[in-house]
């Protein structure tokens, strides 16, 4: 129940793919969990995605099924890091909370 990585620090318009490993998993933005103008995205379950991310800042992300067992991500894109607080300020389920803080934590 856990993205691998978990963090990653990418430049200004560098793609993800996001590779299903073992199924009924997906990966979506947490609202209020990017930069403004940020790309959003919404995976299916079992999909692969990619999403180009080109607006500077942090990104967080989630397993909508597993949400509560504290599947998350972040990702960092170039220097920005100015919305940190507002991720740290989302609202998420308690173990998303505190895996989210450890990820932001590698932040740099
Ligand atoms: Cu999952």
């Amino acid at each position: 129940m856990q993205f691998e990585p978990a963090f990653l620090k990418i430049a200004p318009g560098d793609t993800v793919i996001f590779v299903p490993t073992d199924k009924g998993h997906n990966s979506e933005i947490i609202a209020d969990a990017l930069p403004a103008g940020g790309e959003a995205w919404k995976g299916k379950i079992n999909e692969e995605i990619s999403v180009t991310l080109t607006v500077e800042g942090l990104y967080g992300y989630k397993c909508l099924p597993h949400f509560g067992m504290g599947m998350v991500g972040l990702i960092q894109v170039g220097e920005d890091i100015s919305n940190m607080q507002a991720i740290q300020e989302a609202k998420l389920p308690p173990k998303a909370a505190d895996r989210m803080e450890e990820l932001l934590q590698q932040v740099g």
